[in-house]
């Protein structure tokens, strides 16, 4: 499809947070959500949501390569990206699916822009050439204190690449994304993941309520 050019009937929802924020949890629920609405969805994730896209992830979480130059981070998310875009979600979109990714470009604003400090304008720089017009409608995040994703991310198990970092880097990543969520009212929905599941699914229901209302559907 050409780049630039979003011929786009579905809404695309990306879902963003730190560590531990509980992202896979909700999209569960989300999932439930759309059901019960009888809406067609596609569900997927960054790094990854292709075949290439999940090579390209396996390299990016592998411990192997802790000292991977921020560039080369950088450059492997977009590549992975450009293939996402073009293989999964323009073409579900623009056939009216809504496509939910766990994760897209705000985590790279969040984790290579400020936690690797490169920047926001180089970030910008490669958004607007691979993704062209492509922004997503609307962008749960999922907020809440960095050590308490860290420690649920923790319990969970053996840590990826990203998960080894300093707290200095997480505290950075958590920064960004509250500044960009503040910076974009109308795309952001802020959902307090510091509580228990129940509520935060009580969080995400009314959510998506006001969307399918505001939607008519
Ligand atoms: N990354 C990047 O650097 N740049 C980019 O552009 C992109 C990504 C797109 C992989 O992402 C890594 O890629 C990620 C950023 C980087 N860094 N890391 N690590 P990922 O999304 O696949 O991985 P993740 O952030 O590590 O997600 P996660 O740890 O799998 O977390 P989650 O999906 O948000 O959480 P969860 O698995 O649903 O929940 C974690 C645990 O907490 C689990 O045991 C739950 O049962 C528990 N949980 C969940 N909710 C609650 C509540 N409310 N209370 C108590 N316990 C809860």
């Amino acid at each position: 499809m050409e780049k630039g050019v979003v011929l786009k009937k579905g809404l695309f929802v990306t879902v963003e947070g730190g560590e531990g924020a509980g992202k896979s949890t909700c999209l569960d629920y989300v999932k439930q959500l759309l059901e019960q609405k009888g809406i067609n969805a596609v569900f997927t994730r960054e790094p990854g949501g292709t075949e290439i896209g999940e090579d390209v992830r396996s390299i990016l979480l592998n411990k192997k390569y802790l000292g991977m130059s921020a560039d080369t981070e950088l450059l492997l998310m977009f590549a992975a990206r450009a293939e996402h875009i073009d293989k999964k979600i323009l073409p579900n979109l623009s056939d009216g699916k809504w496509v939910i990714s766990d994760r897209f470009t705000d985590a790279t604003y969040a984790y290579q822009g400020a936690g690797r400090e490169i920047g926001p304008e180089r970030v910008a720089l490669i958004e607007d050439w691979v993704q062209g017009e492509l922004r997503p409608d609307m962008t749960l995040l999922l907020d809440l204190p960095v050590e308490v994703g860290m420690e649920r991310a923790t319990k969970r198990g053996e840590l990826d690449r990203f998960e080894v970092e300093q707290m200095s880097f997480f505290e950075r990543v958590a920064a960004i994304y509250r500044q960009r969520a503040q910076a974009e009212p109308q795309r952001f929905r802020v959902v307090d993941a510091s509580k228990v599941i129940t509520e935060v699914h009580e969080q995400i229901k009314s959510i998506f309520e006001a969307k399918f209302s505001e939607l008519g559907i």
